[in-house]
């Protein structure tokens, strides 16, 4: 059942730590995901945070600790900022993944554990210059109010990006979501946003920012949110760090199992391209990727957000496997097939999606 003000029709994986997702209609509503209808991603129970009671800490490699309010965040202090980013979880499409060969332990995310929202709060880079950096910081940690009991002895969830990444100014404390207070189960009071980077670098429930000098030592980042290949097994250091996000594009509109009108068809989707990327073309297969269709991309969010497109085919009466293909401004191109990406935890599906209609 749908809980923390979500709709209906998203689909909960799990109840506690409570873990659902959009369907790729509601993904399709508009080219911002409305909030009732967003994913939620947490590995604990939703914390209650007392706003007033709240400060944020900032501690390890810089010349002065701080400890901020809200009401200190917010002052004027530090110059406010919105963006508008796409989040994707490494997870997403995982199902796609699962159906090549099995991934116990793992949820079998569908293609909705992605959305896009305008954040809106403070630079992370402001914060860490009132902080002042010191010599020897590479990585910049940052720790959340929640307790994991997915690890043994439970702790808090959390992860770093590099100095690089944390100094640039889309990087977002933030405590609005559409121009409203954020919702307690996507981080109040406040959360970072980490743009192009997998989902789980964006904490929610900030608390601790921690400038470091190696990265961020916890489970989330040392031994999951790891790709593997596909005979490792997880472990501290085992394979390689998750980070900017794999370029992907997946088909929103006709649905799975839709059926349409016989003739021209629009079909319509998004494109994503992680790090600082972005997707300069897309192609859609009505025809099982035999013959492809350049899509049109539509609304520009800024190089933080998917791009909408639509492509427009002539179906005959009968059965259709839709499957869009992105590419990005490193010419970075989807792989064709889950059977290629197969990993032990089912990270990063970008495989091109096949959704199968039928036309009459
Ligand atoms: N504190 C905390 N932050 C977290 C998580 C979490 O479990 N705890 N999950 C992460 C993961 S894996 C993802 S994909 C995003 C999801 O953000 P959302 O739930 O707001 O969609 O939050 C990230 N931030
Ligand atoms: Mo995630």
């Amino acid at each position: 059942m749908a809980r923390f003000g979500k709709r209906a029709d998203v689909t909960v994986h799990e109840a506690s730590p409570f873990n659902a997702e959009s369907s790729r209609a509601a993904l399709a509503e508009a080219p911002l995901t409305a909030v009732d209808a967003f994913y939620v991603r947490n590995h604990g129970a939703v914390p209650d945070v007392d706003p007033a009671a709240w400060r944020l800490r900032v501690t390890g490699l810089v010349e002065r600790e701080l400890e901020l309010s809200l009401d200190e965040l917010r002052d004027g202090r530090f110059a406010p900022r919105e963006e508008v980013v796409t989040l994707q979880c490494a997870g997403n499409r995982r199902a796609a993944l699962a159906e090549v060969r099995e991934i116990p332990g793992e949820a079998p995310w569908g293609p909705g554990a992605t959305g896009t929202a305008r954040w809106g709060g403070v630079s992370l880079a402001g914060v860490l210059a009132a902080a002042g950096v010191r010599a020897g910081a590479a990585h910049v940690g940052f720790a959340g109010a929640d307790r994991s009991h997915e690890v043994e002895p439970p702790e808090c969830f959390g992860g770093s990006v590099p100095l690089a990444k944390a100094l640039g100014a889309e990087v977002l404390l933030a405590w609005e979501m559409d121009g409203s207070p954020l919702a307690r189960v996507h981080g109040a009071p406040l959360r970072v946003v980490v743009p192009g980077w997998v989902g789980a670098r964006s904490v929610k429930w900030l608390e601790r920012i921690e400038v470091r000098e190696q990265p961020w030592d916890g489970y989330y980042q040392a031994i999951s949110y790891r790709l593997l290949a596909p005979d490792q097994s997880p472990g501290r250091g085992i394979g390689q760090s998750l980070g900017e996000l794999a370029v992907v594009a997946d088909v929103l509109a006709p649905g799975e199992g839709d059926t349409v009108a016989a003739g021209a068809v629009a079909v319509r989707g998004y494109a994503f391209a992680g790090g600082n990327r972005v997707v300069f073309r897309v192609d859609v297969s009505a025809d099982a990727g035999a013959t492809w269709t350049r899509a049109e991309l539509l609304d520009d969010l800024g190089r933080w957000a998917w791009r909408p497109w639509r492509a427009t085919l002539e179906l005959a009466p009968g059965e259709h496997v839709l499957i869009a293909r992105a590419w990005d401004s490193a010419t970075g191109v989807q792989p064709e097939d889950p059977a290629t990406l197969w990993n032990p935890k089912g990270y990063m599906n970008t495989a091109q999606a096949r959704v199968r209609i039928s036309a009459r």
